[in-house]
């Protein structure tokens, strides 16, 4: 068997959009309880950055924008929620797949008073890996109102089209040009872009969106409360180690993988229906 049952967490609908539109919101998915335990796992990691950590906060004025990625096997609440309880079944079930792979887990904090958007850009050729079915799971910590929400292109995963990465802290491309891979277009552009979705949420909800999925968010420079994500990135069993003719990130390295091997290695845990 392929697919996964649809679950009270997960309905078909979701399940036909999610393919459809590489995007969509589920709502109250989280207790309350995880949600608190990944906000100390935060706290904790924030006290603890780990080696690939980033500020993005252009001057000490203004309000933090760290982020950070990789920490799960430091983190027991990251570890728990990312490999067991309900993310991984949700992961599954719009990957509409019984096993799949965790590759990892990326937060993404905004303080109040930052001035940085997060640009439009698409996860994939960031990654060192080669992934059709895949799914991040963007999980806020914090109330997200519509002014701060995440955007995200529907269909944009099925443009066909590789990007080159941007910089977060500058939003200028990694590279000037490369082969087979283009440009973003310009960022007002997209702004007015057809099909953008836009989703405020709760904690208990999740944002799930595609790898290939353009996605943005804009800056919290006007608003009075700092904004908490963890993004939990799952892949199906056919994900593949691959290379980018730049730095990958995260910035793994390649051990006994080739590109073109199964991701058969203990830095992506095994994920299963229950
Ligand atoms: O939360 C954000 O600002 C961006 C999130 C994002 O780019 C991601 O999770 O891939």
């Amino acid at each position: 068997m392929n697919g996964s049952t649809t679950s009270a967490l997960v309905s078909a609908t979701d399940i036909t959009k999610y393919q459809r539109d590489g995007v969509v919101v589920l709502r109250n998915v989280l207790t309350q309880n995880v949600i608190a335990e990944l906000s100390d796992a935060l706290a904790q990691n924030m006290q603890s950055p780990g080696p690939w950590a980033n500020e993005y906060a252009a001057n000490s004025q203004q309000g933090r924008f760290f982020d950070d990625y990789v920490n799960w096997s430091r983190f027991d609440a990251y570890k728990t929620h990312a490999l067991s309880g309900v993310l991984p079944q949700i992961a599954l079930a719009l990957m509409q797949k019984t096993s799949g792979r965790f590759f990892h887990e990326h937060v993404l904090v905004k303080e109040s008073g930052n001035n940085q958007v997060t640009p439009w850009h698409n996860d994939e050729p960031y990654y060192g890996i080669d992934s059709i079915n895949n799914v991040s799971l963007w999980v806020p910590l914090d109330p997200i109102p519509e002014k701060i929400a995440l955007r995200a292109i529907a269909g944009s995963h099925k443009w066909g089209k590789k990007f080159i990465p941007r910089k977060f802290v500058d939003q200028s491309p990694y590279v000037a040009s490369a082969s087979e891979y283009e440009p973003l277009p310009d960022s007002k552009q997209l702004d007015v872009a057809d099909n953008i979705e836009s989703f405020a949420a709760m904690p208990g909800d999740l944002v799930a969106f595609h790898f290939r999925t353009l996605h943005s968010a804009p800056s919290t420079t006007n608003y009075p409360d700092r904004r908490r994500v963890v993004s939990f990135r799952y892949v199906d069993s056919d994900a593949v180690w691959s290379t980018r003719p730049w730095k990958t990130s995260p910035p793994l390295e390649p051990k006994e993988l080739k590109p073109g091997d199964l991701l058969t290695d203990e830095r992506f845990p095994l994920i299963k229906t229950l």
